[in-house]
């Protein structure tokens, strides 16, 4: 039995506040699609943050309908759980789908039968309290959205890797961290696929998803076709002539979200930005030697060389670094969600917070 496994598609997202931005994203995930019909795998299991955010748009809803359609002709189960990105309060997204007749939302007490194989779902369990504690299972997969205490994710992951390998499933499918990883103990297997798309500038390898094969545990990777994000000069060796690096790299910055970071005394971020967009740059990032030495506190790009349609992203990026809890993160889009009007936000966060039991 063969599995397509995908997580963080982030469907919606507008990065740099670009539309171009979010059909790259509802792209990958069409990939994702067409790599599940192609290798007829028996399902297709979504560990989390299909969407962005907890209110798509229209348009993207068409998209995915669409897409989750193309599955069910070819009679792939689409199998999901809720990330902390599209969690709504009242009902989920996956659950309209699943009452159309396009996925499948999974659950921990009465696990989906997959040809014999049991496979649970967690949504994503917010974390007031430190720890999140996976269910016990009886064999077969488990799904969940969490990050996993590990050294190549994070020691402040809410997820223990000894519970993990102790909750009787024999493949656990995580979503949430944006990198493909594996772990292996014995017959029992974790991992995640990574993000589809980009989702910030820090996700740099390839991206892609897993396709397992369920009775020997074995996997394959599947590429995909993703935006190109061209990163000129680095941490250690910044562009001491950014401008002519810019021009010998010409090819690589047409159409890609390009990165500078160059040394201190050269033209300013929003000259710089000027140099990449006449080279037809998508977006132009510029990244200073002190933004680089800050970067864990929290400084940013000079907010005053920004213009204005920038903004946008550029916050969001910011937000993201930063790892705000998911209610902090929550109260900033109500904010900024231009759909709520001034007068009603104040009424909007009350509701949240009181939701949330603060
Ligand atoms: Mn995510």
């Amino acid at each position: 039995m063969r599995i397509l496994h995908v997580a963080d598609t982030h469907l919606g997202m507008r990065q740099y506040g670009l539309e171009v931005r979010r059909r790259d994203f509802s792209n990958a995930f069409q990939q994702v699609i067409d790599a599940a019909i192609e290798e007829n795998v028996d399902a297709v299991i979504h560990a989390g943050d299909l969407f962005d955010n907890r209110l798509p748009s229209m348009e993207d809803l068409r998209d995915v309908l669409r897409q989750l359609s193309q599955l069910r002709k070819s009679n792939i189960p689409f199998l999901g759980i809720v990330g902390n990105h599209e969690s709504k309060r009242d009902a989920q997204w996956l659950d309209l789908f699943s009452q159309l007749g396009m996925a499948i939302h999974l659950n921990h007490e009465q696990p989906y039968d997959l040809k014999g194989v049991p496979i649970y779902g967690v949504d994503y369990i917010s974390r007031r309290q430190d720890e999140v504690k996976p269910p016990q299972v009886d064999g077969g997969i488990l799904v969940m959205h969490q990050l996993v205490n590990a050294k190549e994710v994070t020691p402040s992951g809410e997820l223990a890797m000894s519970d993990l390998f102790q909750c009787g499933a024999r493949l656990i499918l995580l979503g949430d961290y944006h990198e493909h990883q594996i772990w292996r103990e014995g017959d029992v297997l974790i991992s995640y696929p990574g993000s589809t798309e980009r989702v910030s500038t820090a996700e740099r390898p390839r991206r892609g998803v897993t396709i397992f094969d369920y009775e020997n545990l074995s996997l394959e990777r599947r590429e995909l076709n993703t935006r190109r994000f061209t990163y000129l000069g680095s941490q250690k060796d910044p562009l001491a002539d950014p401008v002519a690096e810019l021009e010998a790299m010409q090819h690589l910055i047409k159409d890609a979200v390009t990165v500078i970071r160059p040394s201190q005394g050269t033209l300013t971020p929003r000259q710089l930005q000027e140099e990449g967009f006449k080279r037809d740059a998508l977006f132009v990032i510029v990244r200073r030697s002190k933004d680089v030495a800050d970067e864990s506190a929290g400084a940013g790009p000079d907010i005053e060389q920004l213009q204005v349609e920038q903004l946008d992203g550029v916050i969001s990026d910011e937000i993201e670094k930063r790892g705000f809890s998911p209610l902090a993160i929550d109260i900033d889009k109500i904010i900024r969600d231009g759909s709520i009007v001034d007068t009603k936000v104040d009424a909007a966060v009350t509701q949240l917070l009181k939701d949330a039991g603060v």
